[in-house]
């Protein structure tokens, strides 16, 4: 009889194992363990065994049951959660689209600023972040008591070294290592230690041009950022230029361009403020001290160089008032673009 129930749950097993359905299923337990099953009518015969078989039938019997009994809950979850999974994919419905990403609103206006300067014959330059304070102040002559040195203004390192406050750096370094004509636009990431609010960021984009050949003049300045103000802004852009002070440009000015939003015709226009120009950005011939610190010859060449900050183009070029809406990558503001 030991054999026989051995026998039995083998075959319960393996036939509860391999169970198409919940009905085939249910067949299996009625003629496994149901009132007229087999393995009940040995544990009801097993009283009126000799005593000495007694234990180890019931104990056997007993073990079998509670394994078939098993096996039965297991392939129900296991045919349960395959039906589940079959009704969840309906083949017959339309795929969904993939969320596709786009570019970050700023990469794209540095995208069309490269291809804008390309376009005219720069070509790209990159370098670090961190700088040491030769590249970032002393070879663009600005001096050890100039304000933007300070403490307050600038993010030293415990080094000595510091997180660069413009991408003039690059260019020096270029020059550095590479004689003259040099035509490059340099771009990137820059801090400074300002109180952020909305048109503040301690950390902000640059992108700034540099041009140094013979004879090269203020005139090609303004053809260069006249250009780029149509590409950027419209074929209607006008460019003025005001005197202003740089320690890296002589002479330095700055510039604006013709508001695109309203021509001035708005006196409430939150871009220009009805005045009709949007102060953009800096510009000048550079300085001959800055050459000599490079090893050009000032005599011989003389070169424009301009930066922007590229959020601030955006902010124009969108109508954005807050600069920290570019850094909190909230989808709502994102997806506009
Ligand atoms: C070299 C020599 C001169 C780059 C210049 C400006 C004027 C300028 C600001 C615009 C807004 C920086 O992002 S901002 O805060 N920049 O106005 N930048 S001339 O002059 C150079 C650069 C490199 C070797």
């Amino acid at each position: 009889m030991l054999e026989e129930i051995e026998e039995l749950c083998e075959r319960a097993l393996t036939e509860i194992g391999s169970a198409p359905d919940s009905e085939a299923l249910e067949g299996m337990r009625v003629r496994y363990l149901g009132r007229k099953s087999r393995l009940r009518e040995i544990m009801s015969q097993i009283g009126s065994l000799p005593t000495a078989q007694r234990p180890a039938l019931g104990q056997a019997s007993g073990t079998a049951q509670k394994a078939i009994q098993q096996a039965l809950e297991r392939r129900q979850v296991a045919l349960q959660e395959a039906a589940e999974v079959s009704s969840a994919i309906d083949v017959t419905l339309p795929g969904r689209r993939p969320l596709a990403g786009n570019l970050h609103p700023l990469m794209r206006l540095t995208e069309e600023l490269v291809a804008i300067f390309q376009g005219m014959g720069f070509s790209i330059a990159e370098g670090p972040e961190i700088e040491d304070e030769y590249h970032n102040f002393d070879a663009l002559n600005t001096p050890a008591d100039h304000p933007a040195r300070d403490l307050h203004d600038t993010f030293y390192l415990t080094d000595g070294r510091l997180l660069r406050t413009h991408t003039s750096t690059v260019q020096i370094r270029v020059m550095e290592t590479n004689p003259p004509p040099v035509r490059i636009v340099s771009l990137g990431r820059c801090y400074r230690k300002d109180s952020v609010d909305a048109t503040h960021h301690f950390a902000f984009h640059q992108i700034e041009g540099l041009y140094v050949d013979k004879k090269v003049s203020f005139a090609d300045l303004k053809g260069t950022i006249e250009v780029m103000g149509r590409q950027l802004l419209g074929e209607r852009t006008r460019v003025r230029f005001r005197p202003h002070f740089f320690p890296f440009t002589e002479p330095s000015v700055e510039y604006d361009f013709s508001c695109s939003i309203c021509g001035g015709s708005n006196s409430a226009c939150r871009v220009c403020k009805g005045t009709g120009w949007i102060e953009i950005a800096g510009a000048g011939m550079v300085d001959p001290a800055v050459f000599e610190a490079v090893g050009y010859d000032s005599e011989r060449h003389t070169g424009f160089a301009f930066g922007m900050g590229i959020e601030r183009v955006a902010m124009i070029r969108h109508g954005i008032d807050d600069i920290r809406l570019f850094l909190e990558n909230d989808l709502r503001f994102m997806r506009q673009f």
